[in-house]
């Protein structure tokens, strides 16, 4: 028998991926027109700030049915205004599709939002799992000040639908106030 090497390896304390399938995605400032609620405050900053990377193990093709893609995103610390730096968020264009998180480093909050509109935060913190059944949006948001990195697992055939968040946004979003996080909905 031919035994082989593995796709990828993983730093679980990291989260880095390493493997020939490995994409890398840089989310700068200037990718995130429209996430965060003070405008005056995000074109004062550096447009080539870096928010977010995600490496993703693309061993099936994304698009394709029945597979699974696994991914880091490492959310940097940093605010706009008083809002914490957060990921785009989206919806799996199949609706129905489902996705794990879970976290490796640094701490946070997903918010999970239903298509009524309704949001929930989960704590992401080392250990944290978090399952996104299908139909529900998910955003990262790092709270802390180191990084926060997130592990994800998802099929290959869910897809991004970012635009359903870009025309009706998340319904809660995480600030500071008074040295401290604090959800605001509505
Ligand atoms: C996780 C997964 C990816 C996603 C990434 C960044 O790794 O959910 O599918 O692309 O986070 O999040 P977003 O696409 O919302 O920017
Ligand atoms: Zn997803």
């Amino acid at each position: 028998m031919n035994i082989q090497q593995p796709a990828a390896k993983v730093n679980w304390a990291t989260g880095n991926l390493e493997g020939k399938k490995v994409s890398k995605t840089v989310r700068k400032l200037k990718h995130l027109e429209g996430v965060f609620a003070d405008e005056e405050a995000y074109s004062s900053m550096d447009p080539e700030t870096v928010v977010y990377e995600v490496e993703v193990l693309e061993q099936e093709q994304p698009g394709k049915e029945g597979g699974l893609l696994f991914g880091t995103s490492y959310l940097y610390p940093g605010k706009v205004g008083d809002e914490y730096f957060m990921t785009k968020g989206h919806f799996h264009e199949k609706r129905d599709r489902a996705e794990y998180y879970w976290g490796i480093r640094g701490s946070g909050l997903l918010l999970l939002m239903d298509e009524q509109g309704v949001t929930t935060a989960e704590q992401v913190f080392p250990g944290s799992l978090h399952y996104v059944p299908g139909h529900i949006a998910h955003r990262l948001v790092n709270t802390g000040s180191e990084v926060l990195a997130v592990g994800a697992c998802w099929p290959s055939d869910a897809g991004h639908d970012y635009g359903s968040i870009a025309d009706r946004g998340f319904t809660a979003r995480v600030k500071e106030s008074g040295g401290k996080a604090a959800t605001e909905t509505g």
